[in-house]
């Protein structure tokens, strides 16, 4: 289907018109709503032609720069261009480009990493400013006017809803069998008029499958036909087949004694190496009728749903390799009644993980020996990413599960550490912990002998004498015996990697 047919509203399609002109509708100092989460369903035309408008105002010695709201990371021809183009003051909520990052980590943008499923509430409470535009990417236009959604929701409903301008790329290279796929619920509010969001199970349709923006704030329209940029997952190494096989062990355990239920409980995964390893050992595994309640689809979901294995999958996302989403898009029509598309502060709701029980799963950068978990901060100061949504699911979670390899930098450090350089998720938020060495079960222990566990499952054997001696030594001198601690000596171990390189 070509652009033209996607537009199918007469009225709109008089503002079809190019990305060049419709950047020229942004001014410098204003706030831009972008939809996108992860490499799915962000605009790749008018960031672009933003990026390039910011560069001439720049060479022409005319400051440019303007604020960017969106759903979660993008692709290169948002983030990546206009970061290159020195032209992002503020950026929330999420942010993975390595140009950015450097910007950020250099202070030279200003980053407000936040839990994903607070975005569209503190848009809506209003500190954060006013909303001056949207650039939302669209699959289609209805004949009266209604928006088919992309391959990402994120906070396109609320962004359509808060700006005073709305910029439209109509993607056609996302599939037309989109259509019907997303649930859009209008039904939010502040407090004191917040009530029950009415969804029971995952796959509870409670919204309508398409945004609705009044046409009157539509200023442009821009036809696009550019693919979603996501990496390919690389093949699960050695150390990520070893984590999930701990991580599955547990699961088949925890089925066996009768605290979850045969077809488990809905899952909630991050994306990456290890997360992959995982799902494709749940193909393997004896679990049938899974569900996914969870922030992104990734390849590993698309599969298990293939296999039978997975009876539907609820997400804010997809989150596809460069292969699947070439083979997804030839088959959406066959997926729409498994797979549902939500706004993320609903697809990571606090009240729906708690009330689903959810099984969440997620990746860290260090943890401590009593199990405070730091998923953002290398050294206590360098931003990787940001918290994204394990926070949402992690504090909510009927079991919330952290992995990662025991080492990174390969084996330079260790990844269970004596003290958490910066705290993501406080230790009672974190209830299982594996690496490649094992796993620990930290449910109803104290620091003492979570401490004990997480050193003898969870560390590197490398590491493990290190860890070992800074314990005894802390339970020896420490000023309480509660959870024993030398605080100048445990965040100097950061130092000696700093120092050395390496902290062997
Ligand atoms: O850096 O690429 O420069 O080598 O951190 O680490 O091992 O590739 O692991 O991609 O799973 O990321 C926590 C960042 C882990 C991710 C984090 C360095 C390492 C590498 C990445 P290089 P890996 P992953 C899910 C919910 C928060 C958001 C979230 C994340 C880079 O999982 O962003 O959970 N989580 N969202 O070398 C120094 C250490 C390190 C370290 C790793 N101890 N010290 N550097 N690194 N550990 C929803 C979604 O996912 C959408």
């Amino acid at each position: 289907m070509t652009t033209a047919t996607r537009i199918r509203h007469e009225g709109l399609r008089a503002k079809v018109m190019s990305a060049a002109d419709a950047a020229r509708l942004i001014n410098s100092g204003t706030t831009i709503g972008m939809s996108g989460f992860t490499g799915s369903g962000y605009p790749k035309a008018v960031p672009l032609a933003l990026a390039a408008r910011i560069e001439a105002e720049h060479a022409a010695g005319h400051p440019f720069r303007v604020r960017i709201w969106t759903g979660a990371s993008t692709g290169p021809e948002l983030d990546g261009a206009l970061a290159r183009a020195d032209g992002i003051e503020f950026r929330l909520p999420y942010n993975s480009d390595p140009i950015a990052r450097e910007k950020i980590n250099k202070g030279e943008m200003n980053y407000f990493d936040m839990h994903l499923s607070q975005v569209a509430p503190m848009a809506w409470q209003g500190f954060l400013g006013p909303l001056d535009t949207a650039v939302i990417e669209v699959s289609g236009i209805t004949p009266d006017g209604r928006l088919i959604p992309s391959s990402s929701i994120g906070n396109n409903k609320t962004w359509l809803d808060q700006a005073s301008q709305v910029i439209l790329e109509v993607n056609a290279w996302q599939s037309a069998a989109l259509e019907g796929m997303h649930d859009i619920y209008y039904g939010t509010a502040l407090p004191p008029h917040r009530v029950p969001i009415p969804l029971v199970r995952p796959d509870d349709r409670i919204g309508e499958a398409y945004f609705t923006c009044d046409p009157g704030k539509i200023v442009a329209i821009v036809e696009t036909d550019s693919p979603d940029r996501n990496l390919p997952f690389a093949k699960p190494d050695a150390v990520a087949e070893a984590i999930a096989g701990h991580l599955l062990d547990f699961l088949r355990h925890e089925v066996k004694v009768g605290r979850l239920p045969s077809t488990l409980l809905p899952l909630q995964s991050g994306v990456g190496n290890v997360t992959n390893a995982v799902l494709s050992g749940l193909l393997d595994s004896p679990f049938e009728g899974m569900t996914a309640f969870t922030e992104v689809i990734q390849d590993g979901m698309i599969d298990l749903l293939d296999a039978g294995k997975l009876a539907m999958a609820s997400a804010t996302a997809f989150s596809l390799s460069p292969e699947m989403a070439e083979r997804f898009n030839a088959e959406a029509a066959r997926f729409r009644d498994k797979l549902i598309l939500r706004p993320q502060e609903i697809s990571n709701h606090p009240e729906l993980v708690r009330r689903l029980g959810c099984i969440a799963m997620n990746g860290l950068i260090e943890a401590d020996i009593y199990g405070s978990v730091n998923s953002t901060h290398v050294m206590g100061s360098r931003i990787q990413n940001g918290i994204g949504g394990s926070g949402d699911f992690a504090r909510n979670a009927y079991v919330s599960i952290f992995m990662t390899p025991s080492t990174a930098k390969g084996g330079k450090i260790s990844a269970i550490v004596p003290q958490a350089s910066h705290v993501d998720h406080i230790s009672q938020d974190v209830q299982v912990i594996v690496t490649e060495q094992g796993l620990a079960d930290l449910r109803g222990l104290s620091p003492k002998q979570r401490a004990r566990l997480i050193i003898e499952n969870c560390a590197h054997p490398d590491y493990r004498p290190g860890l070992e001696d800074y314990f005894a030594r802390a339970t020896a001198k420490s000023f309480g015996q509660h959870a024993p601690c030398l605080p100048a000596e445990a965040l100097s171990w950061h130092q000696r990697f700093i120092d050395t390189g390496s902290m062997l």
